[in-house]
């Protein structure tokens, strides 16, 4: 089953809005199979953000995604990896659709609140870049039968 990475930036964690983004994706009708809050070294941010390294606004991006908790996920279903990237809306909030994450929350393109794999196969990387195997949980939620027919 198809799996994406999403993290909620530290300034998601900061504003309180880690409970109301955790619901988009819960009430789509895809399933949780990671989740912890964590700390990010300046390895791990380097490491995830690496095709960025040679922009300018890398320096800066490091700096924010190291200075403060995240919250880190993997969430699962069919199609979750494209439609997850729709939930969260363009990079810049400003341009992000209303009833998008970015959208409805933010204004600021350094301050986007969040990240989701942009393809299937970087899913892949970020998920095993963030998560070790046994952090995952492979379950069918009961009301499955009523979300997917
Ligand atoms: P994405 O998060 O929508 O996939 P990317 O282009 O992959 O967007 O950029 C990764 C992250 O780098 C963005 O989410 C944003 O936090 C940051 N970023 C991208 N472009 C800029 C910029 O022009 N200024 C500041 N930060 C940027
Ligand atoms: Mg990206």
């Amino acid at each position: 089953m198809e799996r994406t990475f999403i993290a909620i930036k530290p300034d998601g964690v900061q504003r309180g809005l880690v409970g109301q983004i955790i619901s988009r994706f819960e009430t789509k009708g895809f399933t949780l199979v990671g989740l912890k809050i964590m700390s990010v070294s300046k390895e791990l941010a380097e490491k995830h953000y690496e095709v960025h390294k040679e922009r300018p606004f890398f320096p800066g991006l490091i700096q924010f995604i190291t200075s403060g908790p995240v919250v880190a996920m993997v969430w699962e279903g069919e199609g979750v990896v494209a439609s997850a990237r729709k939930i969260i809306g363009a990079t810049n909030p400003l341009s992000a659709e209303p009833g998008t994450i970015r959208g409805d929350y933010g204004i600021s393109v350094g301050r986007n609140l969040i990240h989701g794999s942009d393809a299937i196969e970087t899913a892949q990387n970020e998920i095993s870049l963030w998560f070790k195997e046994e952090e995952l949980v492979s379950w069918q939620p009961t009301l499955t039968t009523w979300i997917v027919e």
